[in-house]
């Protein structure tokens, strides 16, 4: 049985059932109904056959069970939730992809973890309504459920804001933009001196559409404004939310940047609200992500503003002012029915920091003692751990087998209840064309998939790959462009295995590099045919 992610407990008949545009489709969750009725719409024959969708509180929240009559030429799915048919009907349509042909498994299935996330960065490099689309619809087949979207940063600012119109007008275009870290740090790399990024932006509309679609498969997305740092794009539009309130442009280069919003000022405050505001009107979901990453405080420590702050609010330092940042967001957000995520770097202050802040823990520091306190007092992670899942490093440098044993034993969480569940980002400063974001980001999805749905003890790598090859077929049918198994596997690069010591080295190795020899790779097998 080829289906990703692996289902809990199945076991596989020897008959098979065919279905198709005939087949009598009915039940209880008119979603999972109008979707059945589509895909089957395009299969021939089916007379005599059917498929019933049943309502059961018994079934686990987004689980389902599909059982399957050869003498009734029956199929019968139960779930209790709309998710959990829509689930269901994914692995039926795994199944019967070719012919209609449902091949009989009597299957019970649910999730390992609630939250099973994808991030996608597209203030870096921009990616169309199409192509987000297309990527809700692949992830909604591997049965994951949030689209966690990046959509501003230092180098360009992408969600229309009605009352900060310079954010789109302005922030979303910067001057150039670095192709390779080879020189970088000397800043000498090379470089596309075309401006980047008039017009890429997403209208509300266009975030509403979006919402709407993505609803309709499960799947709830999260919002990011990434603040108090990663902020130059804004800064840029409204010098007077920095600390020096000077004139800069849209950041052409890449890391972290030391101009940050000055959490002095109450403007800052009342600009982050005002933000909010006209988001929670288009993303009804429970969560907002408020970044919170890689925020330098040496600005903050020389502003007499931050440092009036400082002491009006009896904070501890900068850190502290940072916490208290995060509470009055996480307030203000709480005051709209929404929880506050942030990264892990948030942590900094949780001594002062709210309870009910989730913290997306992608990055270890201090030995983590601030991640560990902060799990035993209950607080709540959603686990993005850069050396197992960040999709934008080269497979060389971690090979999908890597991806794919991530388990939350692994970072010595002793206690599942502090994990809301796990994300796989999807970093762009280098991905600038379709075909290299897909090569970067589909196997690892497909991989990652697995990692959210099935215990760690169900899951194999070598069984994954194999299903992984075997499905290369259905997967390209729904635009999921697996790379060849030579570069997910990593194996094709060792010579420059030993250059990728340092986290700068993990970039310098990917840029173009791979994705070239990959190129290369495909035209000489091509050639050989
Ligand atoms: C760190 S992960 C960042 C991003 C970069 C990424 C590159 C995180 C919260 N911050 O700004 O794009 O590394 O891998």
């Amino acid at each position: 049985m080829n289906i990703i992610p692996r289902p809990l407990h199945y076991v596989i008949k020897e008959h098979a059932i065919k279905l198709g545009k005939s087949t009598k489709i009915t039940g209880d969750f008119a979603g999972a109904v109008k979707f059945a009725k589509e895909f089957f719409a395009s299969f021939e024959g089916g007379q005599g056959t059917s498929l019933k969708f049943v309502k059961d509180e018994y079934v686990a929240e987004e689980g389902y069970v599909i059982s399957t009559d050869k003498a009734e030429e029956s199929v019968t799915v139960s779930a209790s939730t709309e998710a959990g048919a829509y689930y269901a009907l994914m692995t039926i349509e795994q199944s019967a992809y070719k012919d209609g042909q449902l091949h009989c498994t009597d299957i019970q299935d649910k999730p390992r973890y609630k939250h099973r996330g994808f991030m996608l960065d597209c203030a870096r490099h921009f990616w169309t309504v199409e192509k987000i689309k297309e990527i809700l619809e692949i992830m909604s087949r591997l049965k994951m459920n949030v689209f966690h979207w990046h959509l501003t940063d230092d180098q360009g600012w992408r969600a229309e804001i009605k009352k900060y119109p310079l954010l789109t007008q302005k922030g979303s275009v910067r001057k150039s933009t670095p192709l390779s870290l080879k020189g970088y740090l000397r800043g000498k790399e090379p470089r596309d001196n075309t401006p980047y990024g008039e017009g890429c932006f997403y209208t509300q509309e266009q975030m509403r559409d979006i919402v709407a679609f993505a609803k309709e498969r499960h799947i709830e997305i999260i919002p990011e404004i990434d603040m108090p740092g990663h902020m130059v794009a804004a800064i840029a539009c409204y010098p007077h939310l920095s600390c020096r309130g000077e004139e800069t442009e849209v950041s052409v280069r890449w890391g972290v940047m030391d101009n940050i919003l000055c959490c002095g000022k109450e403007e800052v405050y009342s600009f982050a609200k005002d933000i909010i505001d006209e988001l929670c009107e288009i993303f009804p979901g429970k969560y907002f992500h408020i970044g919170g990453d890689e925020v330098p405080k040496a600005r903050w420590q020389k502003c007499p503003l931050c440092q009036a702050k400082i002491k009006e609010q009896n904070l501890k330092d900068v850190n502290a002012l940072q916490g208290y940042f995060n509470n009055v967001i996480a307030e203000y957000l709480k005051s709209k029915g929404k929880a506050m995520i942030g990264w892990n770097e948030i942590l900094d202050a949780h001594d002062i920091m709210d309870k009910d802040i989730i913290a997306q823990w992608w990055t270890r520091r201090k030995g983590d003692k601030n991640e560990f306190a902060w799990m035993e007092k209950g607080g709540k992670i959603v686990i993005s751990m850069v050396n197992y899942v960040y999709m934008d490093h080269p497979y060389n440098v971690r090979p999908l087998s890597k991806t794919y044993s991530l388990a939350a034993e692994k970072l010595g969480v002793m206690n599942e209840n502090n994990v809301v569940g796990m994300e796989i980002p999807q970093w762009t400063e280098y991905i600038r064309d379709v075909d290299k974001l897909d090569m970067l980001t589909m196997a690892r999805l497909t991989a990652f998939s697995e990692v959210c749905w099935t215990p760690a003890e169900k899951r194999n790598y070598n069984d994954f790959e194999q299903r992984l090859e075997a499905s290369r077929e259905y997967l390209d049918g729904i635009k999921c462009r697996i790379c060849p198994q030579a570069i997910y596997s990593g194996k094709t690069h060792p010579r420059l295995k030993f250059t990728c010591a340092s986290k700068w080295n993990l970039w310098r190795v990917y840029p173009d590099y791979e994705f070239d020899e990959m190129k290369k790779m495909l035209a000489r097998k091509e050639s050989e045919k």
